[in-house]
């Protein structure tokens, strides 16, 4: 996994379409569900700023079975040099493990499975420059993110563990790499000991959420939803990609949660 070009350099991504049971998906707080049109809507936009961004996008076909399977961040990790088959830390999600296999399988020649009896959801895993950071939280477990910095080691990579904060979903709900050097966090985040080193920016208060950006390539995708936070990124110099997220956040997703991203060699 020795690195030779930024963690946000992509060109190969994986999608799944939303299905119509995604207006089930879970939640924390019941603010009212999606509906299935909006979530498509932002998900078609979502792809073609992928596309826009230079990555070759797949786009796997829904599964009713599964409300939350757009989200296929979280049960898998993948690598220029391989993937990682996660078991994510929610009953209701744990198979959408087995539905993403047999394409990372295809394409990919190293496909590692994270042992039981350890539980960890992508979305608590940050791809950095100094390594990946697992964060804790109520998806990820101890043992899980322990097995996972050996599947990590053996795949070439480091990776450190980091605490997600109290009643927050996931480690990068709240945080999220901006470049090689600069993170944005919640200010519940920001301070965090694994940030040592890192140049912070903070999201403003109230608008929580928009702590949750991708970077990909040279632009930053960040929610449209939060004015303040798209001016802060805008005036730092950053390329943003304004996408609406406010169908997704009904059910407590993001920007990253939408795909699997890397760099694949060879092309
Ligand atoms: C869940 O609770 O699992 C979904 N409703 C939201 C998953 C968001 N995924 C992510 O942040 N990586």
């Amino acid at each position: 996994m020795s690195q030779t070009r930024s963690v946000y350099e992509f060109n190969s991504a994986i999608v799944r379409e939303p299905s119509t049971s995604v207006v089930n998906g879970l939640r924390a707080d019941d603010r009212g569900g999606p509906t299935y049109d909006g979530v498509k809507a932002e998900h078609d936009a979502y792809i073609a700023a992928l596309r826009n961004a230079g990555v070759e996008v797949t786009v796997l076909p829904p599964l009713e079975a599964f409300p939350d399977s757009i989200f296929v961040e979280d049960p898998a990790l993948v690598f220029t040099s391989g993937a990682i088959l996660l078991r994510p830390g929610t009953p209701t999600r744990v198979e959408e493990t087995a539905e993403l296999a047999p394409i990372l399988r295809e394409m990919f020649d190293t496909v590692l499975e994270l042992p039981a009896p350890g539980q960890a959801d992508g979305g608590d895993i940050m791809y950095t420059p100094i390594g990946l950071l697992i964060g804790l939280s109520d998806r990820t477990d101890k043992a899980g993110a322990e097995a996972l910095i050996a599947c990590i080691d053996k795949l070439g990579g480091k990776a450190q563990i980091a605490e997600t904060p109290k009643g927050v979903l996931h480690f990068k709900t709240a945080s999220s790499l901006l470049d090689d050097e600069t993170v944005v966090a919640t200010t519940a985040l920001a301070d965090a000991a694994v940030f040592e080193g890192f140049r912070k920016i903070v999201v403003p208060e109230g608008e929580e959420p928009a702590a949750n950006v991708l970077r990909v390539n040279d632009v930053v995708f960040a929610s449209a939803n939060y004015p303040r936070t798209l001016e802060m990124l805008d005036n730092k110099g950053y390329r943003v990609v304004p996408l609406k997220t406010s169908q997704i956040e009904r059910i407590d997703a993001g920007l990253s949660c939408m795909s699997l991203r890397w760099y694949r060699d060879g092309e």
